[in-house]
């Protein structure tokens, strides 16, 4: 049951817009950055902030997408189940010295972020992993923080986020619905 909007469009755009300035400044510009996105939502999310980034910075940059899967047969149970495994890693670019930056749409337990690390770290040696998310929503089960964050939404245990994204679904949006 839908319960309340989170981001609207317009939200989105504008907090993509804010990361991407974000990422520009802490890296002071974007030489060595590459940006990867966790499938399936993180990856809409990466694409738009490199187009951003670039619009921004007039300088293209590389991007990646790793696709984890989650050994979990009920979503609504948390923590029951193995730990997300990496299914597939799309990056062509040598991430070794470079700064990669993950992108993900929500952020909850920490463990996809944890298997994705894992995974970039059998790729290469990079000189630093950031993380970039839309939503965090708490919960952390491991000491994984976020650098850029859209919008931090607590939620209770019972909640789920949906992230609607035009490339992917309907519209653009995102909501809290009760489980
Ligand atoms: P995504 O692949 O587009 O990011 O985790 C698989 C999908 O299930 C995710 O889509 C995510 O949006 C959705 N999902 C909704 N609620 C949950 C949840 O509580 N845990 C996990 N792991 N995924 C959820
Ligand atoms: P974590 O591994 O941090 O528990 O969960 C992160 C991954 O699970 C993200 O890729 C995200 O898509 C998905 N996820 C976890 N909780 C939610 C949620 O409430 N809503 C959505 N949309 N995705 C979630
Ligand atoms: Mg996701």
């Amino acid at each position: 049951e839908r319960k309340a909007t989170v981001l609207d469009d317009a939200a989105i755009r504008r907090a993509l817009t804010r990361i991407s300035h974000e990422i520009i400044e802490k890296n002071k510009g974007v030489e060595e950055v590459v940006l990867v996105g966790i499938k399936t939502r993180g990856v809409p999310i990466a694409e738009r902030l490199r187009s951003k980034i670039e619009s921004i910075e007039g300088e293209s940059l590389p991007g990646g997408e790793l696709d984890i899967t989650l050994y979990r047969d009920d979503l609504s149970k948390k923590g029951n189940q193995a730990d997300p495994d990496v299914k597939e890693t799309n990056i062509t670019e040598d991430i070794t010295n470079k700064k990669v930056i993950l992108v993900d749409d929500v952020l909850y337990t920490g463990r996809t972020v944890r298997a994705a690390m894992d995974a970039l770290m059998d790729h290469g040696r990079p000189s630093q992993i950031q993380l970039a998310v839309l939503v965090d929503r708490g919960h952390r089960e491991l000491p994984i923080r976020a650098d850029y964050v859209g919008k931090n939404v607590p939620t209770s245990l019972n909640e789920v986020v949906t992230v609607s994204l035009s490339e992917t679904d309907a519209a653009d949006e995102v909501y809290i619905s009760e489980k």
